[in-house]
This record gives C-alpha cells, sequence and structure tokens, in this order.
C-alpha cells in the first residue's frame, strides 16, 4: 500500500483564520509560560481551557470578507468583494466637529499612533437574519471623542461615509442618499463595546468591510455599523440616518436587535450564523444584553425599535 505523505503546505494555502489562531495560541501561552501552568490556572481537569472549542467559532476569513453589505458598491452580497477595490484608503482622514471644544482633523496615522488597538471578538447580526463572528481591532470611539472634549451639549454623535461616486460607483445610483448616514446616542457611543474597527483577524481592514475606519456597536443591527467613515459630528439633536429617513417603518434609529419585535416583512426570532444550517433562536440585544439593557431601561422598544 502506498502511504502517501502530506503535501506540505504553501504559505499561500495557510488562512488567515489559520495565521490568527496560532498567533492567538502564541500569545496565550507566552502569557501563561506553559499549557500545563494555564490549566492549573484554569482549574479545570481533563480538557485545558485552550482546547475547549470558544462558544462563538469565528466565523472563516473568506465568508466575512466575500459576503457583505456595502451598498456603495452594489446591492448584492457579493458585489462588495468584487468592486470595493477602487476605494482609495490613503492618505484618509476623519473631520470631528459639532458640539465639541477641541473640533478638527484626525489623520488615520495620528489616529492610530497615541492608541493601541484592541483586539475583541464580535456578533454582528444583519437584520435579515445572518450573523457572523468576527475578531476584530480597534479602538474604543468614546477614548477617540474624549480627545476632541465634547460640550454638554453633546446628545448625539452622528458619522458619515466617504461620498466619491468615481470611487463608490454604487453611489450613482438612488438606491440610498448619499452620503451613507448613522448616529448613535452619546451614551451608546460613549459604551465601552463600540468601536472603531481599523482591522479584521490580525489584518488591516479589506476594503469590503469597510476600510480604513467603521464603527462596529455589536448589540445593534449591522447598518448602524456604518463604513469608511469621513465625518463624525456630536449633535444636540438626534440625526437623520440613512435607513431610517428611506424606510422608517422597517428600520428605526435605535436599531436593536430584538426577537419581541418583528421586522414587517419577517419574523426576528432566529438568525442563521453563516455557514451553519440551524437557526439559532435570536438573543436580546444580540447577546450583549448584560451589557447594553441598562440604557434602555425605561424606553418603549416597540416605538424605538
Ligand atoms: N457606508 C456603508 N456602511 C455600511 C453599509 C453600507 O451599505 N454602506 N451596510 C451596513 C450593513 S446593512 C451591514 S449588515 C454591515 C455589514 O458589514 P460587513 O460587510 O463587514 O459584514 O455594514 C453596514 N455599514
Ligand atoms: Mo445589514
Amino acid at each position: 500500500m502506498l502511504i502517501r505523505r502530506p503535501d506540505p503546505i504553501l504559505p499561500s494555502e495557510i488562512t488567515p483564520e489559520a495565521v490568527y489562531l496560532e498567533r492567538r495560541r502564541f500569545l496565550r501561552q507566552a502569557a501563561f509560560g506553559s499549557a500545563g501552568i494555564a490549566l492549573a490556572l484554569a482549574g479545570c481537569e481533563g480538557e485545558s481551557a485552550e482546547e475547549a472549542p470558544p462558544a462563538d467559532e469565528p466565523t472563516p476569513y473568506k465568508d466575512v470578507t466575500s459576503y457583505n453589505n456595502f451598498y456603495e458598491f452594489g446591492t448584492s452580497k457579493e458585489d462588495p468583494a468584487r468592486y470595493a477595490g477602487s476605494l482609495k484608503t490613503r492618505p484618509w482622514s476623519v473631520v470631528v466637529e459639532g458640539e465639541v471644544e477641541r473640533p478638527g482633523t484626525l489623520d488615520l496615522e495620528d489616529l492610530l499612533r497615541p492608541f493601541t488597538a484592541e483586539e475583541r471578538i464580535y456578533r454582528l447580526r444583519c437584520v435579515e437574519a445572518w450573523s457572523m463572528v468576527i475578531p476584530w481591532q480597534g479602538i474604543p470611539l468614546g477614548t477617540v471623542l474624549e480627545r476632541f472634549a465634547p460640550t454638554s451639549r453633546a446628545k448625539y454623535v452622528y458619522f458619515e461615509t466617504l461620498h466619491d461616486p468615481a470611487q463608490m460607483p454604487g453611489q450613482n445610483r438612488g438606491v440610498l442618499d448619499w452620503p451613507y448616514r448613522e448616529g448613535l446616542r452619546m451614551d451608546e457611543a460613549m459604551h465601552p463595546l463600540t468601536l472603531l474597527a481599523t482591522g479584521l483577524y490580525g489584518r488591516e481592514l479589506p476594503n469590503q468591510n469597510g476600510a480604513p475606519l467603521r464603527l462596529v456597536v455589536p448589540w445593534k443591527y449591522g447598518f448602524k455599523s456604518i463604513k469608511s467613515i469621513v465625518r463624525i459630528r456630536l449633535d444636540e439633536r438626534q440625526p437623520p440616518t440613512s435607513w431610517s429617513t428611506s424606510n422608517p417603518g422597517e428600520y428605526g434609529f435605535y436599531a436593536n436587535v430584538n426577537p419581541e419585535v418583528d421586522h414587517p416583512r419577517w419574523s426576528q426570532r432566529y438568525e442563521r450564523r453563516i455557514g451553519e444550517l440551524r437557526r439559532r433562536p435570536t438573543l436580546p440585544f444580540n447577546g450583549y444584553a448584560d451589557e447594553v439593557a441598562h440604557l434602555y431601561a425605561g424606553m418603549d422598544l416597540q416605538r424605538y425599535f
């Protein structure tokens, strides 16, 4: 019988998630010295904590970067990976204005230099009920906003995506009122879970995922997580947002994931993790209720959906 030795793995065949997971394993081992010490520290028997599958398995890099929503490059989920190459992400700057004592401009390098990008694994859920688990790198938005000294009149934060139809051909079509706009209430913006993401899977953010800088608000529907941001404005009043302007009956300003409130055209009770066949029950606030439900205490979430 011929025993075939496995072929050596070419670097080009190593998936980004394999590289990422290996690096994480290495960092964890370095932190604990050895797997044995990690086991003793965790106080568990049998399997070490390192080998136990995480409750939320990250979605493969290929799916995270090839099944996207980014209407500036087309309305189908395959369009952004195919067409977002036309977006030029350097140089890049973000205007920060409005209710701040120190308005100014952030260029991307300035933004990254004084901060260390943190690594967070977050679920992202879309209103159409698909979800992914993505290892993001980024900076808590609140840390960035504090540099500009919000005034006491700052109640909301407004965000705008680049408006340049030459680079973003989808903006030649009237599917949305361009530029893409989003907003958060100040307490949502300052919440430590809210991230300005600069990368995923340990790599720079791919264009289709919102390079070079996008918002990630893990307890809300994906549409809140605005991509390729060029303007941040602190406002006294609730700002207009793209989806709630184009279809206010279907997309509210708050966009809290809520299994109890159906979307007009479909139930929100279940979701499908990309790559899984079985549906999962939708968790309130996308599974982050312990951290964020208090922000909405006393609000009627049927009305503020
Ligand atoms: N500028 C801009 N940002 C956007 C969108 C968009 O069309 N344009 N789509 C939103 C929606 S509906 C979702 S679900 C997420 C998708 O992010 P992902 O492609 O990285 O998964 O991006 C959000 N941010
Ligand atoms: Mo979405």
